[in-house]
């Protein structure tokens, strides 16, 4: 019986398209593997493969124009003022340019197998190893075997390729890369053991380098035009290695060094060191949703073998039919973990759109970073679902945004502090970006993302991260809408030129548009940003000059924080019972749009929590069902996001609901998320708001298994975290909990809000813990630093 692991996508054919191809990635290098017979593709990325320079592109025409432009919004005449946007606002030029593939390798084989004689074909994509294997057999009896296994290893920066086969006659086939129609120059090298390409991605871009390194085991190998030609070998290694400019200043000498070296190394010590790499994080949670009875599921519920598995694709039909599949529902989670992995790691860049799969020279919004919901999407699986350092390529690249989004504040605003919109790339860029204006002029991208760090130090609670790299961030966030914002004659301070991402409405003059003042997200994320000003504020005790560097400055905030966020305007219901999407009750043009920006302080803000404020739970919940009723959430993320919405929401059916809309009509069959096209947002949020619904911790308390669906019946999870300084496992049966280990990792007070009464023990009859009940069903429990306490039903 071949191994099986717990967690894989399964095929019985070659990819017959990109979206049937298996990704692989370590972070910033990989591909997807489409195992064909006669012809392998292996289609490659490197996460700086962007076309075209750094440029200023800020519009100086701006700060002229915006006080007639603000004017105009705040009298409802919104066409005009758009108009004057895309003039003297919007970037010169208005669009950069975007990630593109790095181009094939493609290995043709020297073989006649005839495809009727092939048996056993199988492509796994082992999620628990982070590798592809294709196995094959040809001839009825004494069958030849073929095998390959592909991975993208962080721990020696190659992809590497293993070729064996049974066949005395050897593999015989020639490797080659192409980036059709823009290959670039092709390179043999003096030991006819390697071959490379490399170019530059347009006058001022990148320079980049791909290596192709052979080791041949009982055959031999040259190189021969554009082609590393293999004969009759018993076993390949090939190493793939890539690098651009963007991080080494020779980028060909690096990756030809990173193949050179890895070639040096036996196959089965650089595939122990990718899994040493790689398994200790994947394994932190595991996930099992078992299945009720009459369900047919996969492992790791029933121990068959790979010949009994339904391939991915079967099962994704069925389940589309309607038959459940919890085992592909917890697949879909370990599958977003795993592709985090695969496309951000420490030293990265962040995953964009594509996270870091895109086969195009001209893929959809360039592939960028879109930073008014699917940048953030992206991350919200990373804390929670215990891959903090995932999160990090995230900082390193809102440090860049903040560097240029000074000059955009005082380029276009004449403010302080740093501002971004609503599209980045490569370069970190800040200003306005193309000339779609009902998503570009939005001066909130930047306040958002810089929340990512907040939420960082919230599970990890170092002191010195929140010093050094948080506070600076969200300080200088603060500082631009200090100086931005707008005080109303009623006193409430707007932001203004602003929109509700995306979506339009028709202003008292009857005018269709997006700009307007005062759009409720901006208020709900400038509220969670000053939020998490003041507190960081007070953890850093700026008001007794506790850091170093404190200044005047630094202290005087403080106090301004407090009275800027005291001037927000609120959360408000409009007429229809909804949680209102701008400053006036407008009229909402198209009911089912697929933003739903106005909820943000639901999720992934704290500011409405419905049991603490029922009547706005109650209108954000109206609001959701209002939107679906008109044929919201037809995006991959937009579900996404609102399976996590229905999770803050206790709704556990309407979020299983979501999520089963999202597998069933937005996913491809290598299950990446479909917008359409390919986007990798539904997957991190479709992952994240299975989390969302076994565990939540925002608003400074736990809440255990809060929406858990019907037909999660049983089950159980393990390494989840908590913000506060928590790792959760929990086991349930019959929809209640059985038992959950609560461990602290930062010795901080535990607060769980529970709908049901809780028990709970140590273990050890030693260990003090200190429960105390402030309100029904509210515990707080003083669980010593390493600690575990067992939390059950009373
Ligand atoms: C947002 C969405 C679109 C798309 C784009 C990349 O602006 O409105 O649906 O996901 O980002």
């Amino acid at each position: 019986m071949n191994h099986i692991s717990n967690y894989y996508l399964l095929e019985r054919t070659a990819a017959s398209k990109w979206t049937e191809a298996f990704p692989i990635g370590n972070g910033r290098l990989g591909g997807v593997v489409y195992g064909g017979i006669q012809r392998e593709q292996i289609q490659l990325n490197e996460d700086s493969i962007w076309y075209g320079g750094p440029r200023d592109n800020d519009n100086r025409g701006a700060q002229a124009a915006l006080p007639e432009i603000k004017n105009l919004l705040l009298q409802g005449n919104v066409r005009k003022a758009e108009k004057l946007v895309l003039k003297h606002m919007t970037n010169v030029p208005q669009y950069f340019h975007p990630y593109q593939t790095l181009g094939n390798l493609f290995l043709d084989f020297d073989t006649d197998i005839d495809v009727h004689s092939i048996q056993d074909y199988c492509r796994e994509l082992d999620l628990d190893n982070a590798l592809v294997q294709v196995n094959y057999e040809v001839g009825r009896q004494d069958a030849i075997q073929y095998s390959r296994e592909i991975f993208s290893s962080a721990a020696d920066q190659v992809l590497v390729i293993r070729m064996t086969t049974t066949d005395a006659a050897g593999l015989t086939f020639a490797a080659k890369f192409d980036r059709r129609p823009f290959t670039g120059e092709i390179v043999q090298t003096d030991d006819g053991q390697a071959i490379a390409m490399k170019g530059q991605l347009g006058a001022d871009g990148v320079r980049y380098a791909v290596v192709l390194r052979a080791v041949v085991e009982g055959g031999q190998c040259q190189t021969a035009g554009s082609y590393l030609d293999i004969r009759q070998a018993r076993a390949v290694t090939l190493f793939v290695a890539a690098q651009t400019s963007f991080r080494c200043a020779d980028a060909y000498a690096v990756a030809w060094q990173q193949a050179k070296q890895a070639a040096q190394v036996p196959y089965e010590t650089l595939k122990q060191r990718h899994l040493d790499d790689y398994k200790p994080l994947f394994n932190r949670v595991t996930l099992d949703l078992e299945a009720g009875e009459g369900e047919r599921t996969e492992p790791p519920q029933q121990k068959i073998t790979r010949e009994q598995c339904l391939s991915t694709s079967q099962r994704l039909e069925r389940y589309r039919q309607g038959t459940a599949d919890n085992g592909l529902e917890a697949l879909f989670y370990q599958y977003g973990r795993y592709l985090l992995l695969a496309s951000s790691r420490p030293g990265t860049l962040p995953a964009n759109l594509q996270g870091i799969w895109n086969d195009s020279f001209t893929p959809p919004w360039e592939s960028d970073y879109h930073l008014n919901i699917n940048l953030q999407m992206n991350y919200w699986l990373a804390e929670t679902g215990n891959l903090a350092e995932c999160h990090l390529p995230l900082f390193d690249y809102i440090e860049r945004l903040v560097i240029n989004g000074r000059q955009t504040a005082r380029n276009i605003y004449g403010a302080r502090g740093f501002v971004a919109h609503t599209s980045s790339n490569l370069w970190a860029d800040t200003g306005i970006y193309g000339e779609y204006v009902s998503a570009n002029m939005w001066p909130m991208g930047g306040a958002w993302i810089a929340l990512h760090m907040w939420e960082h130090y919230c599970y990890n609670g170092s002191l010195s991260f929140l010093r050094e790299r948080a506070y600076p961030v969200l300080k200088e966030a603060s500082l631009f809408f200090i100086d931005f914002l707008l005080e109303l004659p009623s006193g409430q301070l707007v932001t203004v030129p602003s929109l509700s991402p995306e979506n339009s409405y028709r202003s008292e003059q009857g005018e269709v548009g997006a700009l307007c003042y005062g759009p409720s997200m901006d208020s709900q994320i400038l509220y969670a940003l000053f939020t998490a000003c003041i507190r960081a504020g007070e953890l850093l005790q700026l008001d007794e000059g506790y850091m170093e560097q404190v200044c005047q400055e630094d202290k005087d905030l403080l106090a301004q924080w407090k009275q800027v966020r005291s001037k927000l305007p609120q959360p408000q219901i409009g007429r229809h019972g909804q949680i209102m999407e701008w400053a006036v009750d407008y009229e909402e043009v198209e009911l089912g749009h697929r933003h739903i920006s106005h909820l943000f302080a639901l999720h992934p803000g704290e500011q409405i929590i419905p049991h603490r404020s029922p009547e706005l739970g109650q209108a954000a919940k109206f609001t959701l069902q209002r939107r679906l009723a008109h044929g919201g959430g037809h995006t991959g993320w937009s579900q996404a996001w609102i399976a996590n919405f229905w999770s803050r929401l206790d709704e556990g059916e309407q979020a299983h609901l979501s999520l089963r809309n999202l597998l069933s009509k937005a996913v491809h069959p290598n299950l990446f998320g479909d917008h359409p096209p390919f986007q990798i947002d539904a997957n991190f949020g479709g992952a994240a708001a299975m989390q969302e619904m076994l565990l939540q911790s925002h608003g400074d308390e736990i809440r255990l298994l809060p929406a858990l669906p019907l037909a999660w019946r049983q089950g159980h999870v393990t390494g989840l975290r908590a913000r506060g300084g928590f790792t959760v496992d929990m086991a349930w049966k019959e929809g209640k909990l059985q038992q959950a280990q609560i461990t602290s990792t930062l010795g901080k007070p535990c607060v769980i809000y529970s709908m049901v009464p809780l028990t709970f023990c140590t273990g050890k009859p030693s260990m003090a813990v200190a429960v105390t009940q402030p309100a029904p069903h509210m515990y707080q429990l003083d669980i010593p630093l390493g600690a575990t306490v067992i939390a059950s039903l009373a």
